[in-house]
């Protein structure tokens, strides 16, 4: 061991060392300095890691200038902020983000170069931060991305999980869910052990007369939980903004009310409350579209709802404003109904804390909130047991109580003659035990009601809100189609494509204004560019296919169709079609001659996604997935003509990978189920095709790109009630070619049968819900349409380049304007420096 530069291996070994945990010498791994003793250890993991943290930490010190100028220049403005609540936030990876937003990637780069280290496998040393399950999550971090560089005065307040979303291992084609402690080495949060609330919870509510006759309320004893403050740096790009994302952490309180049993001796149980505290933040409830009513998911949304609006109030209250002024200072958007508690406690703080009148607090309340709504699926409509509640939060329930008297006494006025209207939008469900329904609070609580695209947004209106329109009238509702940002799932994910457009455009502008790609579109005849075009798809294919063969051991072909469908596994979404879909292929190749299969165009069916760890049928369908691939690949009939390949452990950072890969993309939803779709976005802006059902986002995508340019199948929603009658009601029959794929299974080809039993009886026996059946046939043929149209690969191509050229509509830079026109009333706050930056990035 002789690295030169230092003179012992444990001098060398300190260096390092420091490197990793303190931050001290992060420069001199840009400078340099390092060189000699970096260079002799190449490829040794810890290594990597120091250079990952001492480029992390270095990048951090540039971003914490920029935070609190940005944190110094919003306070001193005092305009209206917006304040983003949401239980997740799917932000995977930051440190490449970091780079692009401060501008110096590539000086990075040749530093890292210098020392030997290549930058993709530095970036690749980063645990994702993944405090999401899926699309709801990720909607969150892409919408941070946006106001900050749009330069809106913005905060995200979430809760700061010990473990995100759980890790997935496939044993034996099972899912296996291992804990994500993802906490190790965070560079990107800190700790303000100076911010800290205290959140209490259980007790009894006092109500009393005080001297001058007023009724006073006051919530006493129960227990005290404390909120402390980490605040993750959220850089724009092309500006020096950096806002705030705030994430509460939980910890026994210094102030509890049982401190008496440490006096007493009572040692154990002092203990067990900390950790009973410590469990508030501990892990993220892993399901998604799905409520499962747990007293600690209630727990970690009051939590999180009082701490923030605490803190909220906190900044309200030292510009020594009115409270009439609130509103016009703040707007907090609920993502979805999870943060629907932040309403209460903002009734509760102001009537109970502050003194104010009942309506004039509600006044103030309802001018603060907006709701988005993001799935009309009944088991994901949220609901809390009365008594639970009762137990929890009385002061709140009793809030809920007389918030839903207020209302119905409104509704009755206006509806006189509508008995049972009043039950049918009660906040409260008169069932055994009654129920809070969290999404009429929501609506009741806000001023504005958004659905994520334009079908899902109409659908609310229609089905499950319908009586509140009537109440309301129309405006309270409206559509905010979904958006994603360009600069991950474009300018990272695919650097390529992006430098390609960027030659074609004149720089990088289009990663601000996204509607500049329609410039794209005389290129589409260019043989040059369409050559290159074809280039970088193949090249990210190739990519792929390196990572499928290092995770899986399975070899494809990177000129094979790649066809993908990664996304939470969900029946609605429908992963069971695309397999049956699959097993049909391999049925039909296993059919022909040989001499006929060399016609056959070779596919590699992808499929990426974690189920819910007590969603059973979603794991019969990983299952399935796996033990078809199980034989399939490693059927000699077949070889190269039919890969299933499934992605362990599909998260951000495998997402970007995956994305730019894609020949199609499968979106196929039961119409009217998926409430948008993001990934549909990523692909089609990747210059994937996708092929989908007339559902969510698929729709407007179709609008803007072409019906020629994507391939859709399948009833429409407003069919599918009566189809779904007619499964129970009338003669109901399994399409003839899917009942040939259950025979196989049910043959044993791909082991067990008694394995996928109740997943073919919720089709054949069971009402096939989802209409699997009744879309097979179209889902097929539009399948083989595909393997035509591949086939020319000129015109492939067309459609691939029109396609992104149009799809300027779906950066989330529009919609977060949206929002800040229709929903927050909210300007952006000029920034000075902005060219400055620009010309770095
Ligand atoms: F049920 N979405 C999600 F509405 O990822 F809360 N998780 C969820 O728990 C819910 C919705 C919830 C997704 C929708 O399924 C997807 O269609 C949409 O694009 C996304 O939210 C963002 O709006």
């Amino acid at each position: 061991f002789s690295p030169s530069g230092f003179k012992t291996k444990d001098e060398f070994e300190a260096c390092i060392t420091d490197v990793g945990n303190s931050g001290l010498r992060a420069e001199d791994l840009i400078t340099g300095r390092m060189r000699p003793a970096c260079r002799d250890h190449i490829g040794k993991i810890p290594i990597q890691l120091a250079a990952y943290s001492g480029t992390a930490l270095a990048f951090r010190d540039r971003l914490i200038i920029d935070w609190n100028k940005t944190q110094q220049r919003q306070t001193f403005d005092d305009q209206k902020r917006i304040y983003y609540l949401s239980l997740e936030f799917l932000m995977g990876r930051t440190l490449d983000n970091a780079m692009l937003n401060v501008g110096l990637k590539k000086v990075a780069k040749e530093g890292l170069d210098d020392l030997g280290f290549r930058i993709e496998d530095v970036i690749n040393q980063e645990h994702d931060a993944a405090l999401g399950n899926g699309g709801l999550g990720r909607l969150a971090a892409c919408f941070l991305d946006s106001l900050a560089s749009l330069n809106y005065p913005a905060w995200g307040y979430g809760l700061r999980y010990r473990y995100g979303i759980f890790k997935q291992d496939i044993e034996n084609g099972y899912q296996v869910e291992i804990p994500d402690y993802w906490l190790d080495f965070n560079p990107w949060e800190f700790a303000r052990h100076d911010v800290t609330v205290d959140v209490q919870f259980y007790g009894w509510v006092n109500k009393h007369t005080d001297d001058d006759g007023k009724q006073v309320v006051s919530w006493q004893d129960g227990e005290l939980v404390t909120a402390v403050a980490y605040d993750v740096p959220i850089p724009g790009y092309g500006t020096s903004t950096v806002n705030n994302l705030r994430l509460w952490s939980s910890k026994a309180s210094s102030g509890e009310f049982d401190f008496s049993k440490f006096n007493s001796g009572d040692y154990e149980s002092a203990v067990a409350d900390q950790q009973r505290a410590e469990t508030i933040s501990a892990v993220l409830y892993p399901n998604d579209n799905l409520e499962r009513g747990k007293e600690l998911r209630l727990k970690q949304q009051y939590f999180w709802c009082a701490a923030s609006l605490h803190d909220i109030v906190r900044r309200f209250k030292k510009t020594q404003r009115k409270w009439s002024e609130f509103p016009d200072q703040v707007a907090i958007q609920l993502n979805d109904t999870h943060p629907t508690l932040a309403i209460v406690e903002l009734q509760r703080i102001l009537i109970d804390k502050e003194g104010l009148e009942w309506d004039v607090a509600w006044g103030i309340v309802t001018k603060t909130f907006g709701y988005t709504n993001h799935t009309v699926l009944p088991e994901a409509l949220e609901k809390w047991s009365v008594p639970l509640f009762q137990n929890l939060l009385p002061r709140h329930l009793q809030i809920i109580y007389d918030i839903n008297l207020f209302f119905l006494q409104g509704v009755e006025r206006r509806f006189p003659k509508d008995r049972e209207m009043l039950g049918r939008v009660s906040i409260i469900e008169e069932s055994q035990p009654k129920m809070v329904r969290m999404a009429y609070l929501a609506i009741v609580g806000s001023h504005k009601v958004n659905g994520v695209a334009e079908l899902h947004s109409d659908l609310i209106k229609t089905t499950i809100f319908k009586d509140f329109v009537k109440i309301y009238g129309p405006d309270k509702f409206t559509n905010v189609t979904n958006g994603i940002t360009p600069r991950r799932w474009l300018h990272q994910a695919n650097p390529r494509l992006s430098e390609l457009i960027a030659s074609k455009l004149g720089g990088y502008d289009f990663l601000k204004d996204l509607t500049l790609l329609n410039k794209l579109e005389p290129f589409v005849d260019d043989k040059d560019f369409k050559k290159e075009w074809a280039e970088i798809k193949y090249a990210n294919k190739v990519r792929l296919a390196q990572h499928i063969l290092k995770t899986t051991g399975v070899s494809v072909n990177p000129k094979a169709l790649f066809d993908v469908q990664v996304k939470r596994i969900h029946e609605y979404k429908r992963q069971q079609l695309n397999i049956f879909g699959v097993i049909r292929r391999y049925l039909t190749i296993k059919a022909l001659k040989p001499e006929e299969r060399k016609k056959v165009l070779p596919r590699v069916s992808i499929f990426g996604g974690k189920a819910a760890p007590g969603y059973w049928m979603a794991k019969t369908i990983i299952h399935l997935i796996n033990k078809v691939g199980e034989v399939v690949n490693n059927d000699p009939d077949v070889g190269d003509l039919l890969k299933v390949i499934f992605i362990e452990d599909y998260n951000v950072s495998k997402a970007e990978i995956i994305t730019p890969a894609s020949d199609i993309s499968e979106h196929i939803s039961t119409a009217g189920t998926e409430a948008s779709g993001t990934s549909n976005m990523k692909f089609v802006l990747n210059g994937g095709l996708i092929i989908g059902t007339l559902d969510g986002a698929n729709i407007e995508i179709t609008r803007e790109i072409g019906e020629q340019n994507v391939f859709l199948f399948g009833n429409l929603s407003e069919d599918v009630e009566d189809l779904r009658h007619n499964h129970f009601y009338g003669e109901s029959h399994v399409d003839p070619e899917l009942a040939k794929v259950f025979d196989t299974i049910k043959a044993g080809t791909f082991g067990d049968e008694g394995a996928f039993s109740a997943l073919i009886a919720a089709i054949a026996e069971h009402g096939d819900y989802y209409l699997v059946s009744d879309d097979f046939h179209s889902y097929c043929s539009t399948q083989d349409l595909i393997d035509e149209s591949y086939k020319n690969q000129d015109e492939w191509l067309s459609k691939s380049i029109l396609s992104v050229a149009r799809m300027g509509f779906f950066t989330s830079d529009r919609c977060i304007n949206e929002y800040a026109d229709s929903i927050w009333n909210i300007e952006p706050l000029q920034v000075k420096d902005e060219d400055e930056v620009r010309a770095r990035t």
